[in-house]
């Protein structure tokens, strides 16, 4: 814990409101979650959390923040009264730090937070305007590449395919045991698509070969990098209150070695990530510590990058107040439903 512990902040930490380095952004969004509730309240359960977690990183051999200056915002507050305008809301929300001069994390809130996220990210400096540089890696127990769930194609269900649609050049996926059959035939026959599905790297006939071709996809990694962390990858032990448990999913440590690899991929910039679909369960307070404690390791990971070369920015770091892009991408769509 901090010495000077804040509450409301990741981590505890004080911030100076200058010069930020990385932010924390709070999106207690949940419109579309089909089983559990309560993502809504993950993000400020995970932030209470992060005051248990060590600062000491062993990876940076030092306390976090390490000398960085890191920003816990004001939570997202959705007012739209449908899917799609809180969807746009979310883009608005996120795009003033989307611009290359911070390290943006999310804390979700529902896997539905991620289109608008990949939106937001298209102004940033090595994208300027073409997703197909970009590629998103996804820690998950389900595909989401459902053309939509019960009609609603923004379903967090949908996220995955949704960011393909948005133009994003690759996707990455760990973990997967949770599809439908048509999602298995996508899988199959686009190349965009590299799925690691958990049947092969948790099973004991086949993980250990499994496990290193993962890592090594992942140390190939060239350009920008979205890293979509959907606790649920996890296996549903260490995630109960997450919104689909699901057993037979990544350890701890996988989930930590895979955020590892991306972030020391030679030819990679991770520019952003999430940790998302954070829920609370009244008896044990396990689902939002293990996000906590992603959502720092990936901290800790930037900061190593960083001092190692991997993060390069064109911006100087600025303050809190900023301007950012009014989003109206997802009420154009006209496929969704308007509900
Ligand atoms: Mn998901």
């Amino acid at each position: 814990m901090s010495d000077t512990y804040v509450e409301g902040n990741f981590l505890g930490l004080p911030e100076s409101g200058s010069g930020i380095e990385v932010v924390v952004l709070p999106l207690p969004y949940e419109l579309t979650t089909s089983y559990g509730q309560g993502t809504a309240d993950g993000p400020a359960a995970c932030i209470a959390a992060s005051g248990q977690v060590e600062l000491f990183d062993s990876d940076l051999n030092t306390d976090l923040p390490a000398g960085a200056s890191i920003y816990t915002a004001p939570a997202w507050e959705g007012k739209g009264g449908n899917l799609k305008a809180q969807l746009d809301e979310l883009g608005s929300y996120l795009s003033p730090w989307c611009k290359g001069d911070v390290f943006p994390l999310a804390l979700g809130g529902e896997h539905g937070i991620l289109p608008p996220f990949i939106w937001a990210l298209k102004q940033h400096p090595a994208i300027a305007g073409d997703l197909s540089a970009l590629t998103v890696v996804q820690i998950d127990a389900h595909a989401d590449l459902r053309s939509d769930l019960d009609g609603e194609p923004f379903s967090h269900a949908c996220a995955a395919a949704r960011t393909l649609d948005m133009g994003v050049g690759r996707l990455l996926q760990v973990g997967i045991r949770a599809f439908s059959k048509q999602e298995a035939e996508w899988i199959a026959e686009d190349q965009r698509i590299t799925t690691y599905f958990a049947k092969e790297t948790q099973s004991p006939s086949s993980h250990d070969a499994s496990w290193s071709s993962w890592l090594g996809e992942l140390a190939t990694l060239t350009g920008p990098v979205h890293l979509t962390i959907d606790i649920d990858g996890l296996d549903g032990s260490l995630v109960p209150a997450t919104g689909t448990p699901v057993p037979g999913g990544l350890s701890f440590w996988q989930a930590i070695e895979t955020i590892q690899a991306v972030f020391r991929a030679p030819k990679a910039m991770v520019i952003s990530a999430d940790v998302n679909e954070i829920a609370t369960h009244e008896h044990s307070p396990i689902t939002e510590f293990t996000a906590a404690m992603l959502a720092a390791k990936t901290i800790a990971c930037h900061i190593n990058a960083k001092d190692e070369g991997r993060w390069t920015t064109s911006a100087k770091p600025s303050g809190t107040q900023r301007n950012g892009l009014q989003c109206t991408y997802f009420s154009e769509q006209t496929s969704a439903n308007n509900q």
